[in-house]
This record gives C-alpha cells, structure tokens and sequence, in this order.
C-alpha cells in the first residue's frame, strides 16, 4: 500500500481523502495556501506544506510547488481530488515523470476525455449511446456544415471540443444564424481554450443530467456502481443530487452501466470515473466523462456501500477492485445537498467566520465537511463548505432524513444557500422526483 501521499486540494474534499488514508495507514502530507493554515485537514495533517498565496493560480494550481512538496516530504503519491488540477493531463504526467503515483487515471485517459471530440469518438466506438450530430469536428465547408445541421433537425448545440461543463457552448434555432454562431462560438473557443475545434449536437430540451460512476483497476477489471441524477442545478452548479435517479430501471441501469464498463477497458481507464448523460424522453445520450473524483460521490456511495476513495487509493497502489460487478448492489436511497457559503436569495459569496456550528446527525445523516467553531471561511476559494448527505430506504425516507436534518444545521456569522435547500424539499415537483435541468432555474424566475 502507499506509504505517504499528498493530498492536492483543500476543504471538504481534502479532509475526505485523510480520513480514507488514516483507515488505511497512509500518512498524509497537507499542502496549502497561506489562506489557508487552519484548514481542518491542515491541522489534522501528518506533515504540511505551504505552497503559496491564497490565490489558486499561485498555490492549489502551481504544479512545481506540489511536486516539490512531494519530493521533501518523501510522499509517493499525489491525491488531486476534484476542481484545481485534477482533470490536467499535464499535471498528471508530470507527477509521474517526477517518480510519483498520480491517485487518478492515466495522463492519456485524462487528455482523450478532455477533448470532447475524442471522447464521444471512443464512447461511439465503445457502443456508449451519444447524442445524433455532426460525427466529430466541424470542418470549413459552410454549405456542407447547412445541410448536416438540416439533417439532425433544429434546434441544434454548438460545443467547444476542449469546453465542457457548460463552457464554450452556443443554441441555434433556426438556418438564419447557424454560420454567425459558428463563428462566433468558434472565436470564443480559440479565446478561452485556444482551440477553436467545434461539433454540433442537435440540442434536447428537457432532458435530465444522469450520470455513472464508475471505477477501474490497473488489472483490466471496471464496475460500474449505477446512476445519479443531477438535474436540480443553476448556472451549471449542482445544488442537490441523488442516488439512484428516479424511474431509471435495472434493465436500463445494467445496459447503459456494461456500455460505459465497456468503453473504460477500451479506453484503459483506471480509478474513480464518470460518465455524464443527458436522459429524456426514456434515452440516454452520452455528453462528456470526468476524470476524476466527483463533489457528489457519496451518494453513491451510500446506496452501494462502497468507499470510492478507499478505492482509488488502493488501485492506484496497484491492488486490484476489492469488488466485482455481481458483488454490487444498490440499497435505498441517497441525497446530497451541497452547502454554500452564499445568499440563499442572491447567491452572493458570504465569506467569514463561522461563530456558531452544530451538526445535524441520526441515523442516515451524513455531513462532510471542514468547517468547525471559529473556523474562518476565507473569500478566495469556491463558496461550498461542506455537503449534507442523507440514505433511507426508499426516496421518501431519504426525503424526510434531509428535511430533519435542514432543521437541525445550525450556520451562524456567514450566510448559507441552506434556506434555498429547505424551499427545494417543500417543491411538490422535486417530492416526486425526475424534474429536468431547467426547472430550479425556472422556480427561482432566473428564466
Ligand atoms: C446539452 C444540452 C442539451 N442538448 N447538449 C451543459 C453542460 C455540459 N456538460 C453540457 N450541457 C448541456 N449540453 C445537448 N445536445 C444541455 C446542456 C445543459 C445542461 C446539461 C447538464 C446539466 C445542466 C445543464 C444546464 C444547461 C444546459
């Protein structure tokens, strides 16, 4: 098993990745911004190193100060979990070629699900189901890119290939503005990614956000632990997610789950993984994969208990999965509220000090987080300070835990979306379940 690895990230997650080494006796180095010195995991840490300012370009993203904290504190691995650099295939690569074991996929997996050209390429090849259009990048021929776009039917999607989680991505209703959004779309991309490769999809309009964890060993093996569903998001921010979706059956379950199982032995996947669909009218159509560990992944972890973390870890450490697909079963259900450090009303950021926190607990209550009594939430970072999550046995159990549990958390000195998340659980629509992407915006009148 690893010895010592260093865990390059903060908050939550951060103090998620310590608790699995501590079970496993891993000691953990915590490397940190000047920011961020009482970080729960900081002060809980085997060894810690300060690797910057508070500003992420300059601590959580700098890339030689991480690896040069691994080299002095003899770590041999490095943890990225999610956000930061943790879907960088450089970084990566360079962990590697510096000696150490990269908790995650291989820099190549990383890169091919990066461009999202390649990626659907591989999931068509792989006989995952993708959303009807252009069959790979745009090429320069207006008239030829006119009669495609006719052919899939408008409304149709313009996406960056190296976009994804809503960035570089343009709607078009009609023939009239396809070639200005195009173009327009395509400057955008050259700009942000600089690469201004573009595919088009036609564009579903109500579709559901239903995705599949999956998890790989270095041996050929790869399960995948069933779907969770996404939907209640604003402004590409999950707000709450859950474990399983609601109305998807075994049968689909166990067809779409062996398709993406599938497409991770072709493509020479390893670690924790997940692929993102859009689900309407009772299809699944593929959109993008993450490479990494994701904010909601204990959901997933609740219905099947499985510790993806433990996990990653000890493939990354060459072991094979500790499970087979048999061996998985899906019990009950799981919710995940996320906690923000924002105006429930407004959304604005509500850093400061936390003067008062208690917990809520019971049976079926899980919270994660890094915050604590006099802790400080600094302004520099995402405004989520931790996640509430809660399992029953059936939805309406996990329901009833959560609004329990939304009564109980006591946040005192900063502003929290909690209040938001109490208003959410009393929605008729999300008691019933299966509401789109488009419906927490509709609900606040953001659209
Ligand atoms: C789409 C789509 C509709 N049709 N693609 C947004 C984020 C990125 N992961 C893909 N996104 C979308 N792609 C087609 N062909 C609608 C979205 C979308 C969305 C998807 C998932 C969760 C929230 C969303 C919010 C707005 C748009």
């Amino acid at each position: 098993m690893l010895d010592k690895i260093v865990i390059a990230n903060r908050g939550e997650i951060a103090l998620r990745i310590q608790r699995a080494c501590r079970e496993m006796g891993i000691k953990t180095v915590a490397v940190h911004s000047t920011a961020d010195n009482n970080l729960k995991h900081v002060l809980l840490a085997d060894e810690t190193v300060c690797i910057g300012p508070p500003n992420s370009i300059d601590s959580y993203l700098n890339m030689p100060a991480i690896i040069s904290a691994a080299e002095v504190t003899d770590a041999v691995a490095v943890h990225p979990g999610y956000g930061f650099l943790s879907e960088n295939a450089d970084f990566a690569e360079r962990v590697e070629s510096s000696g150490f074991t990269f908790i995650g996929p291989p820099a190549s997996a990383i890169r091919l699900m990066g461009d999202k050209v390649s990626a659907i390429q591989a999931m068509k090849s792989a006989g995952v189901p993708c959303v009807p259009g252009s069959d790979g990048a745009l090429g320069d021929d207006f008239d030829e890119i006119i009669k495609m776009a006719r052919e899939i039917g408008y409304p149709i999607i313009i996406k960056a290939s190296a976009g994804g989680g809503g960035r570089g991505m343009r709607v078009v209703h009609a023939e009239a503005s396809l070639t200005a959004a195009i173009t327009v779309t395509k400057a955008e991309a050259r700009a942000a990614f600089g690469n201004d490769t573009v595919y088009i999809e036609k564009f579903l309009e109500r579709p559901r956000h239903v995705e599949f964890q999956v998890i790989a060993d270095s041996h050929g093996n790869a399960v995948h632990l069933g779907e969770r569903d996404c939907s209640m998001q604003r402004r590409h921010q999950k707000v709450v997610e859950e474990a399983p979706a609601p109305g998807i059956t075994e049968e689909q379950r166990n067809r779409i789950g062996e398709r993406c199982v599938k497409a991770c032995q072709e493509i020479g996947y390893r670690s924790a993984g997940t692929f993102e669909f859009l689900f309407q009218d009772d299809e699944f159509y593929f959109i993008e994969m993450n490479t990494r560990l994701q904010v909601e992944h204990p959901v997933t972890e609740m219905i099947t208990g499985i510790d993806l973390v433990r996990e990653q870890l000890s493939v990354a450490a060459g072991e094979k999965l500790s499970f087979k697909q048999e061996d998985i079963e899906i019990r009950g259900h799981a919710i995940e509220c996320r906690i923000n450090a924002e105006d429930s009303k407004t959304f604005m950021p509500s850093p400061g000090l936390i003067s008062l926190f208690h917990a809520p607990g019971g049976p079926g209550v899980r919270i994660d987080t890094h915050i604590y009594n006099g802790y400080n939430v600094p302004p520099y970072y995402d405004s989520m300070i931790g996640k509430l999550i809660t399992h029953g046995q059936d939805r309406d159990a996990a329901i009833a835990r959560m609004k329990n549990a939304l009564t109980e958390i006591v946040i005192e000195g900063i502003r929290t979306n909690v209040p938001l998340h109490q208003e959410i659980f009393q929605h008729a629509a999300f008691q019933q379940g299966g509401t789109d992407i488009h419906y927490l915006e509709k609900r606040l009148g953001l659209v």
